[in-house]
C-alpha cells in the first residue's frame, strides 16, 4: 500500500520517469525557508555560490530539515523502498532575467553511482514556470541505455561540466515541469532533462534532493558520503553524514569540506578542465 503516492502516480513514474506536482510547504514555511536562504546570501554580500550550493543540508538545518520531511521521505519510499539515503542536496537558482540554463542531460552519466533506483525530489522555493525556466523533461529516456555525452563549459551553464547530451533531443517530445511554491517533482536519474533562462522578474530557487537506495555504491571514487534519512543501512557504502545541530555547525561545515571534495572529484573525473559551480 502506497503511502502517499496513488497507484496511477507510481505507474507514470516508472513508466516515464517522472512525477509532478506534490505539495509539500505551504506558503508559510515556503517564506521562512526562503529568508532563511535570502537572509544567508544578504550576510555574506553575494548569492549562494559554489561549493555551498553541493550537499547544503550540512551547512543549513533548514536543509537537513527539508532532506528529512516525512511526506517527502513517503513519497520517496513508494517509489524506492523504505531503506533510503540521501546523497546529495543542491541548489539551483538563477537570478531574475539571468541567463542561467541547464543542458540536456542525464545524471547517472556523472555521479558514478550503481544504482537506476535514484530519485531527483526538486523543490520549488518561488515559482518555476516556462517564463522562469522551470524543468523540461524527456518522457521514457530513463528506459534503454545511457545516451552519449559531451562537455560545453558554457559560463552560463549550471552544470558542473555543462555536460549536454551529444545527440539531437526531439524538443516536440519533451515535458515541461512548472512547479508552484512548495511543489516537488520527482525524477529518475536516468532521465533526460534541462532547463532554459529565467525571464521572470523574480528568482527561480530550486533544491533538488537526490535519494537512493541503501544498497547503492559508488564505482567513481573511492570514499564518498550520504545521509541516512529513513530505515536502516545494512551496507555502510557510504559514510553517513553529521547532522549540524544549527546552521554552520563547525563539526557539520568540516565534515561539508570533505565531503564536496569527494563529490568534485567524482563529477570531474576524466574532465578536460575542472571549474568552480560546485
Ligand atoms: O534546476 C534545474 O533547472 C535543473 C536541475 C537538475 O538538473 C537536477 O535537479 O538534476
Amino acid at each position: 500500500m502506497p503511502k502517499i503516492l496513488s497507484k496511477n502516480a507510481i505507474e507514470q513514474y516508472n513508466r516515464e520517469g517522472y512525477y509532478f506536482p506534490v505539495q509539500i510547504l505551504n506558503d508559510e514555511q515556503v517564506a521562512s525557508n526562503r529568508k532563511l536562504l535570502e537572509t544567508f546570501e544578504t550576510t555574506q554580500g553575494k548569492p549562494m555560490e559554489g561549493a555551498q550550493r553541493s550537499k547544503s543540508h550540512l551547512l543549513f538545518k533548514w536543509v537537513d530539515d527539508l532532506m528529512r520531511h516525512s511526506k517527502i521521505l513517503d513519497a520517496v519510499e513508494d517509489l524506492i523502498g523504505p531503506d533510503i539515503l540521501c546523497w546529495n542536496t543542491l541548489f539551483w537558482i538563477k537570478e531574475a532575467g539571468s541567463e542561467s540554463f541547464v543542458s540536456w542531460h542525464q545524471d547517472l552519466r556523472y555521479w558514478g553511482l550503481d544504482t537506476n533506483d535514484l530519485v531527483t525530489v526538486w523543490v520549488a522555493l518561488s515559482p518555476a514556470t516556462l517564463e522562469s525556466g522551470c524543468m523540461h523533461v524527456l518522457p521514457g529516456s530513463h528506459q534503454g541505455d545511457l545516451l552519449p555525452h559531451k562537455d560545453g563549459y558554457e559560463p552560463d551553464n549550471l552544470l558542473t561540466r555543462g555536460q549536454e547530451i551529444a545527440v539531437e533531443v526531439d524538443e516536440s517530445k519533451t515535458v515541461a515541469m512548472p512547479l508552484q511554491p512548495g511543489e516537488i517533482s520527482l525524477h529518475n536519474v536516468r532521465l533526460a532533462h534541462a532547463s532554459s533562462p529565467n525571464r521572470s522578474e523574480d528568482r527561480r530557487i530550486g533544491i533538488s534532493l537526490h535519494y537512493m537506495p541503501t544498497r547503492t555504491k559508488q564505482m567513481a571514487g573511492e570514499w564518498d558520503s550520504a545521509a541516512l534519512v529513513r530505515g536502516e543501512d545494512q551496507f555502510g557504502h557510504f559514510k553517513d553524514t553529521p547532522r549540524p545541530t544549527r546552521d554552520f555547525d563547525p563539526i557539520a561545515v568540516q565534515f561539508h569540506e570533505k565531503a564536496t571534495h569527494a563529490v568534485r572529484e567524482i563529477l570531474f573525473k576524466d574532465a578536460k578542465k575542472v571549474r568552480q559551480t560546485i
